[in-house]
């Protein structure tokens, strides 16, 4: 994975989507300039995931932006999807590093410094800060970060980090100045009358902030995935 493939990073969620297929949703979001896609789901049937995914492949595969599923491993299995983003309490980073093998995209989520000096000592290829401010798409989560503390996990973190949690037009700015190499967005996408330019507005902002460039700046050096 590189580091810019983190920039413009589209978590769905099919509630927010205001009626609309989740496939139109990513579509346009990718013709936007989504650089990274994760499928979220959070009441499903197993086979209604997997079908969803493997909806969503052709139209990834077609513009190599990769296809990430929250959590659930084994749908990331069952579809060879390019890799799982998984949170505190999901499966532990060693056994879905072990399930997935190495050339998988694995990212974790961190909800305090401690998580992230934690993430440090892993082979994880990115975190994701979590969250940057309070949102009403998630609300079971700890305590905003906010920007001070977003640039703090940035200079702390040897990986490459996406900020998420009330990302949008209006905070993207302030965020990519932190040196982050990407935003997480999903109502300011999923949401939106026009999905494919919210995507293009927020993929403009994060050309001008060029955030990709800083994670070079930073200790550590990440293998190619
Ligand atoms: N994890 C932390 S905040 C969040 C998730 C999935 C939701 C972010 O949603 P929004 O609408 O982009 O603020
Ligand atoms: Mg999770």
């Amino acid at each position: 994975m590189r580091p810019e493939q983190l920039r413009l990073y589209l978590v769905t969620d099919r509630p927010l989507s205001l009626g609309r297929d989740i496939a139109w949703v990513v579509e346009e979001a990718v013709k936007g300039g989504a650089t990274m896609v994760q499928l979220r789901e959070k009441d499903i049937d197993t086979r209604e995931f997997i079908e969803l995914a493997r909806r969503l492949q052709p139209i990834l595969r077609e513009s190599g932006v990769p296809l990430i599923i929250n959590d659930r491993v084994d749908v990331a299995l069952a579809v060879d999807a390019d890799g799982v983003h998984i949170g505190q309490s999901d499966m532990p980073y060693e056994i879905a590093r072990r399930l997935l093998g190495p050339d998988k995209i694995i990212g974790l989520s961190v909800e305090n410094m401690d998580e992230v000096r934690e993430a440090n000592s892993l082979d994880v290829d990115y975190i994701g800060v979590s969250p940057v401010y309070a949102t009403a798409t998630k609300t079971d989560t700890a305590p905003p970060f906010g920007i001070d503390g977003l640039r703090e996990v940035v200079r702390l973190s040897r990986h490459p980090a996406v900020a998420i949690g009330g990302m949008n037009a209006r905070t993207a700015a302030d965020a990519f100045a932190t040196g982050v190499d990407g935003i997480a967005v999903v109502s300011a996408i999923c949401s939106a009358e026009d999905p494919r330019k919210a995507a293009e507005d927020l993929s403009a902002m994060a050309a001008s902030h060029s955030g990709y460039v800083q994670s070079s700046l930073r200790c550590g050096s990440f293998g190619e995935k």
